[in-house]
């Protein structure tokens, strides 16, 4: 096998004064952070179908991107060279992890048998660069949205035989994440949702996403699948409505359903954007409700609305991304960049240069998430706001020991309410500007 990204060696750390773009400037995996190396926090992976296989196609255009490496396309040959061209770019950016769908790996077959066959073959040889790397699958997935046959929806077709496809896609996507030793498996419902009421019996459709997660989940743990399973939610695109529209959303179906022990929430950014809420929020919801898994790490563009999956350059989501990863313990999956180069960003050394972009935004995010939690003036706020129910009757309230009676004889003979004090906001985002910008 041939070196493919010829002419760029491995990536390594230089420093924020290098102006080397093929060099880190913030990510330095050995260099500790509170206490660990900075690898440890930061499990990145590398989204097989973004960087493997988007050559810049849009709606206007065909690609401006030659991702055949040396292949021709839709050949098996071609998906042995993505294998070859994936572990190279790994390895030489240090990225310990991958992520993928079943037919990211190889051209699906008219005949589901024979896809399966290639991707058995295919799974071989991935798993023989696994162990000559110590590269790992983060997780794997069942392309549910793609083909045809899934335009009313997978886990929410009309057809029952529909739903028995997706039934044997999960089924075998389970079996190669399994394989593959992968940590997590993803439930992200693209066609899972409407695009008019009008035709939609949404109750009927819910329960049976439902049944198929129980029944993915019975067979995961049959075959010995230990990970976590992962809903993705995003809230519309490809349709008006998606049922997983948030955390909070996705968070309530997997309690209703009595799913919870098993999902916890693939974050990613831009869908928080696009359901109308911040990369932050979506976090935090995830984390108070121990849901966070695993983040899709990449960013949108708040002039556009739709799903841009752009490389995350922004610090200060980062920052608060980290801080939010941080105060809940870390991930139990880790950062798998879903992003793409812009589409005139065509060369080799712009693939590169993107997960740059990408590892260095989120290395800088979390060095000041770490010096936000050291400073403690944001953290030493937040507790200092609510400490009136450390003591007396609101020490009570949060024993769960008051009752309603005697909070409002204790309100009787107050004489005055004192003040809930200041929210103190704008001195709180000039700490936080102080601490980016120093
Ligand atoms: C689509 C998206 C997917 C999932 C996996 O918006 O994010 O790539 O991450 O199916
Ligand atoms: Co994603």
């Amino acid at each position: 096998m041939s070196e493919i990204f010829k002419g760029i060696d491995t990536i390594r750390y230089e420093g924020p004064q290098s102006k080397n773009p093929l060099a880190f400037k913030f990510y330095d995996a050995e260099k500790l952070v509170m206490g660990k190396p900075m690898k440890d926090y930061l499990p990145f992976a590398m989204a097989w179908w973004h960087n493997l296989g988007a050559a810049g196609t849009d709606m206007f255009g065909r690609d401006t991107a030659d991702k055949s490496f040396g292949a021709e396309k839709g050949t098996m040959a071609h998906a042995k060279a993505k294998v070859d061209a994936g572990f190279e770019f790994m390895q030489k950016l240090g990225i310990e992890y991958f992520c993928f769908h079943d037919v990211d790996l190889v051209p699906e077959a008219d005949d589901i048998n024979e896809t399966n066959a290639r991707l058995d073959e295919i799974t071989d040889y991935i798993l023989e660069k696994m162990n000559k790397t110590g590269i790992k699958c983060l997780w794997g997935t069942a392309n549910m949205f793609s083909n045809p046959r899934f335009m009313n929806g997978a886990g929410s077709t009309n057809s029952a035989d529909v739903y028995c496809f997706a039934a044997a896609q999960i089924k075998k996507a389970l079996e190669l994440t399994v394989k593959l030793g992968g940590k997590g498996y993803v439930f992200w419902g693209g066609r899972e949702g409407y695009e008019t009421l009008l035709n939609t019996d949404v109750k009927f459709e819910q329960e049976n996403i439902a049944r198929l997660m129980h029944m993915a989940v019975d067979y995961g743990r049959k075959i010995g699948f230990t990970g976590d399973f992962y809903i993705e939610p995003k809230p519309k695109e490809p349709m008006k409505h998606q049922y997983d529209f948030d955390a909070a959303t996705a968070i309530g179906f997997l309690r209703q359903y009595g799913l919870d022990k098993d999902f916890k929430m693939n974050i990613e950014a831009n869908h928080a954007t696009l359901a109308g809420h911040t990369f932050q929020h979506e976090l935090r919801i995830s984390a108070i409700n121990g849901m966070l898994g695993s983040i899709d790490a990449n960013q949108g563009d708040y002039l556009l609305g739709w799903d841009t999956d752009e490389f995350p350059f922004d610090v200060y989501e980062a920052t608060m991304c980290m801080y939010e990863v941080l105060k809940a313990g870390g991930l139990t999956g880790g950062f798998n960049f879903d992003a793409k180069s812009r589409r005139p960003s065509n060369t080799y050394e712009d693939m590169f240069e993107s997960y740059i972009l990408g590892m260095d935004t989120f290395a800088l995010g979390l060095i000041k998430a770490a010096e936000i939690i050291e400073d403690g003036r944001i953290d030493g706020f937040v507790a200092q706001k609510y400490s009136s129910f450390n003591e007396g009757i609101g020490a009570k309230i949060v024993a769960g020991e008051a009752t309603l009676e005697e909070l409002a004889d204790y309100a009787h003979n107050l004489k005055n309410t004192t003040e809930p004090c200041s929210g103190k906001q704008e001195r709180l985002q000039g700490v936080l500007n102080s601490i980016l910008f120093k």
